[in-house]
């Protein structure tokens, strides 16, 4: 079992750490000096550091740091599969670095560090991740034999984070950040989805959750993580369905979990959560940032759009770009050839192109002064129509609006309202969930494919409300944000809303190629894009509220914004329903102050409408009226 746990552990990771094309070791060791390092933090503690310097003294090199909770020393056997074989070929001073209180680095871990404006390094006590980055790259610059004084980051998820957390009050060496599918808050990225918890993500937990006692390149919660993997079930969707409230979780696997107990304390966007978001210290941005992410990132997508957008509001003329590509986590760091995502084929080796072209030049621009400085603002893959796109602006001010209504019989208009009176309607029963994938699958660390799936599994039942558009005469584009203002009542007194936007392919679409599994493509329904809203958060995420039963309300759900073409001959879809499992954990609908000690007897039945006069807008910047409040 132990043996079993530590496969796992290193599989989930090998897919956070990436599974890049994997330079040659020998490679490595020809071209490169490794050592390691303690690294005194302004505190006193000290940060394990491993350095790979180029053996060609010849010349002077920039430094690639890359800071993580996921165990530097995997990286530590000349095995550099991140970053990519094109940057390690450039040569670099490449860096991996342990965050305070992860394995071999000293301290106490906490998520998603609070950062503390203001770098005084004769300040002892205010410690976070920026300080931590300053105080590492000053001692880089100074002890570090042969680099040319500039510094670049990058990191994908929690090492994205770790990025985008070095930007406040950066260190004046560092040149270039490229925080990839990071974090930016965890109550919108990750464990939760607008205050939803992803039920999803249960296991993974255990990673987070518990303190180490000593320095270790081993993970010390390995019976922790076997909790659940000792004997996996076949069935999430079964096994979470059994498992009840979430508050069995916390009695039967998270009892000591620090994190988990912290999660089931603070439900609401409290301070706790508030002061984690780093998006509010994204200030005064003093160099380039190219944020990268995947428009299937089930885990993180939340992040890089927002993190790109909040440094273009607050340093609008900071040298900022964002990459949003057809991958899921951190796809774009691996090549397979094929660039598919589930059952969808984008093209080949778009990675590479990524990698190659892009990335590559980002870097070498700013930290050794080669090539032009010509980068897209965005540079956005079209998903629709499979090809790159760039934008001077990301939302795109020059594409219309897409206004999208509900009509009878399954009616989407496109741009066409029909009757704002009619009301549409389904039993959501807690205890018959809507299942998130078409698939069966077992317990995930974190949902990765659902995010292109079939949703005919879906469209087929009766508490999912489906609205489908006439085959398009032409190709539609929809670019930019989205925002689902809905109009609602219920018998219950809480509700979650998921709402999905989705390509359906022509009755006579041939199967693909690259399609393993052989997926009927005639009438396919992409998932183009979803979302879950906690309706107890419609005015505000700090302060939720109970609906009053069968009264119309307002819902407006934003989700995360999208660049695809719907193709002539296809249609677009809406779907509109309440449970969404074992991805999102089941809203018990009827309102309790906190979910994760609801009660089973909590979880009823509720008849939900949808009227209308709901209205979905796809574009620039749709006319919200109101949004919940979130603080700056
Ligand atoms: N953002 C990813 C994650 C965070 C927390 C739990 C599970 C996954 C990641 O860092 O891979």
């Amino acid at each position: 079992m132990k043996f079993k746990v530590s496969i796992l552990i290193l599989f989930v990771f090998s897919c956070v750490l990436v599974h890049a094309q994997k330079i040659d070791e020998n490679y490595v060791k020809d071209n490169y000096t490794k050592t390691e390092h303690f690294i005194p933090m302004r505190d006193g503690i000290k940060l394990f550091t491993i350095v790979y310097t180029p053996k060609d003294a010849s010349q002077t090199y920039p430094i690639l740091l890359s800071r993580t909770c996921y165990n530097a020393s995997n990286r530590g056997k000349y095995n550099i599969s991140y970053p990519s074989q094109y940057l390690v070929q450039d040569k670099y001073i490449i860096v991996y670095q342990d965050v305070r209180g992860r394995y071999m680095s000293e301290g106490v871990f906490d998520n998603m560090t609070p950062n503390i404006p203001g770098n005084d390094v004769k300040n002892t006590k205010d410690i976070d991740e920026s300080s931590d980055t300053y105080d590492t790259i000053e001692w880089m610059i100074k002890n570090l034999k042969g680099n040319n004084g500039k510094v670049g980051m990058l990191g994908i998820s929690y090492p994205g984070f770790y990025t985008a957390a070095a930007i406040p009050d950066a260190h004046p060496a560092l040149k270039a950040s490229s925080p990839q599918a990071p974090i930016s808050d965890f109550f919108f990225d990750d464990f939760h989805h607008q205050g939803a918890y992803l039920q999803s993500y249960t296991a993974a937990f255990a990673v987070f959750g518990y303190q180490k006692d000593s320095l270790t390149k081993q993970p010390w919660y390995r019976d922790k993580i076997a909790r659940f993997y000792a004997n996996p079930p076949k069935d999430g969707y079964d096994f979470h369905l059994r498992l009840g409230p979430l508050k069995n979780i916390t009695e039967k696997y998270h009892h000591d979990n620090f994190f988990w107990n912290q999660i089931v304390e603070h439900p609401n966007y409290d301070e706790f959560w508030q002061k984690r978001s780093i998006l509010p210290h994204l200030k005064n941005v003093n160099h380039a940032v190219m944020t990268v992410g995947g428009w299937f990132d089930a885990e993180d997508l939340y992040g890089p759009i927002n993190i790109y957008k909040s440094i273009e509001k607050s340093s609008p003329k900071a040298k900022n770009t964002i990459v949003m590509g057809p991958w899921d986590h951190g796809g774009w760091a691996r090549e397979r050839g094929q660039t598919t995502h589930n059952h969808i084929y984008f093209g080949d080796s778009i990675s590479t192109y990524y990698q190659r072209d892009v990335e590559r030049k980002f870097f070498a621009h700013y930290l050794k002064g080669k090539g032009e400085e010509k980068f897209a603002e965005a540079l956005m893959f079209d998903t629709g129509v499979k090809q790159w796109k760039t934008y001077n602006e990301w939302p795109p001010k020059n594409i219309p609006l897409i206004r999208l209504h509900f009509g009878k019989n399954g009616k989407l208009g496109v741009n066409k309202s029909f009757d704002n009176a009619a009301v549409f309607d389904y039993v959501s029963d807690p205890q018959k969930p809507v299942p998130y994938t078409s698939q069966t699958e077992g317990l995930t660390f974190t949902p990765r494919k659902f995010m292109s799936d079939d949703q005919r599994h879906a469209s087929k039942r009766p508490d999912v409300l489906t609205f489908e558009s006439d085959i398009l005469t032409e190709d539609t584009v929809l670019a930019g944000e989205i925002l689902a203002k809905l109009k609602v009542s219920m018998t219950g007194t809480d509700a979650d809303f998921i709402v999905k936007l989705i390509d359906v392919y022509p009755d006579d679409h041939p199967n693909y190629e690259h399609n393993a599994k052989n997926i009927v493509m005639a009438g396919y329904q992409q998932l183009v894009r979803s979302e879950v809203f906690r309706g107890r958060f419609r005015n505000s995420y700090e302060h939720p509220e109970p609906f009053t039963p069968n009264t119309v309300t307002d819902v407006n759900v934003p989700l995360q914004d999208v660049l695809h073409t719907f193709k002539k001959g296809h249609r677009i879809m809406i779907q509109i329903h309440s449970t969404w499992f074992p991805y999102i954990d089941r809203n018990p609908q009827k309102y309790v102050d906190n979910i994760y000690k609801a009660n089973a007897e909590d979880f009823i039945k509720s008849t939900i409408k949808v009227y209308g006069s709901s209205v979905i807008e796809v574009g620039n910047t749709p006319s919200v009226t109101k949004l919940p409040t979130i603080k700056d």
